[in-house]
C-alpha cells in the first residue's frame, strides 16, 4: 500500500512536468460508466427459453464450467465481477434475461418481468441498459426478423422491439439514469440476393413502427447496431453500416458501433467523430474481433487505446455510451468480465493522461516531429502507477490480485453448479 502511494506520487510529478494533473484525471475517470454485457455470464442462453440453440450468426465457443443457470446466479456472478472493476457502472440486459415464472413470449414482455433486475440495480446504484433479443427464437428461423416479407414474422418482431424500448424507458425512469436500448437484427442472406432494396425498405418501415408514439426519450436512448456480415449471412446484411447511420441520423436515433462489425482493416476509433458529427449520441460495443466477429475478451491493445483517445481527445465522451460486447466460454466468465472491463477503464485512464492541448497545438502548427516524439515518449510514462493507485483508492484489487478472488469464487461457487 505504501509503495503504491510512493509510486503514485512520483508518477504525479512526472505527469506534472507535462502539465497533466493526475488527481483531476482520476476524479474525471470516476464519472465514466461502462455497461457490462450480461450475456458473458451464461453464453447468451438467457432464462426465457431454456435449451434454445443460439442463432443469428453469432457463436460462443468453449465449455468452461460454472455458467450461471438463473437470474440469482447471474446476479451473484455480476456482484463478484463488479467488485473487481473500479467505479460505478451499468449492466446491459438482453430480453431473454427476463426474470419471471410466467410463460411470456418476446412479444408479451413487460417491464414487470424485469422488476427483480431493477430492484437489484437500485440497491447497488447501477444503471441498466436493454436489448431486444432478435435471434435464438423460432420466429427468427428464416434468417429474417423485422425485415421479413412474412407479415406475421415482421409483426412479431415489431411488437417485441416496441415493448423493448418501453422496458428501456422503465429502467431509465426507475433508476434515474438514462438507459440505452440497442437494436441489432441478424437479418441477411447467405448467398447473393437479387433484391438488395426491399429487405432494407421493410426494415425501415418496421423500425418506424417500433418508434411510433415514442414519448419518453429522456429516460431511454434507442440505438441501432450495424453489421457487415454474420455466419450464415455472408453475402448480404440488411442492417448495414449505411443503413443504420442513415436511419439514425434521419430519425434522431443513435448508432451502435461494434468493433467487430466492419471489414478487418476498418476501425471504429476512426468512425466515432464522424458518426457523432451527424448524430447526438453514440453507443459503443467494445469487442475484439480475431479474424472475424469473434467477440474475444477485450485486451489492452492499440485499437482499445485509440477508441479511448477518440473520446477523451474530443468533447465526445459525454455523448458516448460505452458498452462491452464479448463472450468467451473457454475461460472463467467472471475473469472475462474483469479483464475486459478493467482494460476499458485502464485505456480511458491512459488516454486521459496525455497533454492533449500541447499535442493538438503541435499538430496545428505542423510540428509533426514533435507530435511523433511526444506521443512515443508518453508510452513509457508511469501510467501503471496511476492505475494501481486508482484501483487501491476505489477499493478494488490492485494488479493481478483480483485473480485470487476469482479462483476462490470458482472453487466455492462455480464448480458446485
Ligand atoms: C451481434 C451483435 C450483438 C450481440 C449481442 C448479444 O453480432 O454484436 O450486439 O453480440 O446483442
Ligand atoms: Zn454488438
Amino acid at each position: 500500500m505504501e509503495n503504491i502511494i510512493k509510486a503514485y506520487e512520483l508518477a504525479r510529478e512526472s505527469y506534472q512536468t507535462l502539465g497533466v494533473n493526475t488527481d483531476a484525471v482520476l476524479e474525471k475517470l470516476k464519472q465514466i460508466k461502462i455497461s457490462l454485457q450480461c450475456w458473458q455470464g451464461d453464453d447468451i442462453s438467457g432464462f426465457l427459453f431454456k435449451g434454445q440453440a443460439l442463432s443469428g450468426g453469432i457463436q460462443v465457443t468453449g465449455n468452461y464450467p460454472g455458467a450461471a443457470r438463473n437470474a440469482e446466479e447471474l446476479r451473484a456472478d455480476l456482484d463478484m465481477a463488479f467488485s473487481l472493476i473500479p467505479g460505478k457502472h451499468k449492466l446491459s440486459l438482453h430480453a431473454i434475461y427476463a426474470d419471471t415464472d410466467e410463460k411470456a413470449d418476446l412479444d408479451e414482455l413487460e417491464p414487470r418481468h424485469f422488476a427483480s433486475w431493477v430492484q437489484w440495480a437500485k440497491e447497488r446504484g447501477l444503471g441498466l441498459d436493454f436489448n431486444p433479443t432478435c435471434f435464438s427464437h423460432p420466429m427468427a428461423a428464416s434468417g429474417f426478423t423485422i425485415s421479413s416479407a412474412d407479415k406475421k414474422v415482421q409483426d412479431f418482431w415489431v411488437e417485441h422491439c416496441r415493448r423493448s424500448r418501453i422496458i428501456g424507458e422503465y429502467f431509465g425512469r426507475e433508476l434515474g439514469q438514462k438507459a440505452v436500448t440497442n437494436f441489432w437484427f441478424p437479418d441477411g442472406y447467405k448467398d447473393i440476393p437479387v433484391d438488395r432494396e426491399a429487405p432494407r425498405r421493410r426494415m425501415k418501415e418496421g423500425l418506424d413502427r417500433v418508434f411510433a408514439g415514442e414519448i419518453d426519450e429522456e429516460h431511454n436512448l434507442n440505438a441501432i447496431e450495424s453489421k457487415v456480415f454474420g455466419i450464415g449471412a455472408e453475402s448480404y446484411t440488411v442492417g448495414s453500416g449505411e443503413f443504420c447511420l442513415g436511419y439514425a441520423a434521419k430519425n434522431g436515433k443513435a448508432v451502435c458501433l461494434d468493433a467487430g462489425h466492419f471489414h478487418p482493416t476498418e476501425v471504429i476509433s476512426d468512425k466515432i467523430p464522424t458518426v457523432l458529427m451527424f448524430t447526438d449520441e453514440l453507443l459503443l460495443h467494445v469487442s475484439r474481433p480475431v479474424r472475424w466477429d469473434s467477440d474475444h475478451v477485450v485486451i489492452f491493445d492499440d485499437e482499445l487505446l485509440a477508441i479511448a483517445q477518440s473520446l477523451t481527445r474530443t468533447g465526445l465522451l459525454g455523448r458516448t455510451h460505452i458498452g462491452l460486447d464479448f463472450f468467451d466460454a473457454s475461460i472463467n466468465r467472471i475473469a472475462a468480465w474483469a479483464i475486459g472491463a478493467r482494460n476499458m477503464v485502464k485505456a480511458l485512464l491512459r488516454a486521459m493522461l496525455e497533454p492533449t492541448g500541447t499535442l493538438k497545438k503541435m499538430e496545428l502548427e505542423g510540428d509533426y516531429t514533435g507530435r511523433l516524439a511526444l506521443t512515443e515518449e508518453l508510452k513509457t510514462y508511469p501510467f501503471g502507477a496511476v492505475w494501481d493507485y486508482y484501483c487501491m483508492t476505489m477499493g478494488v484489487p490492485v494488479r493481478e490480485t483480483w485473480l485470487g478472488a476469482v479462483k476462490k469464487y470458482e472453487t466455492d461457487v462455480l464448480l458446485k453448479r
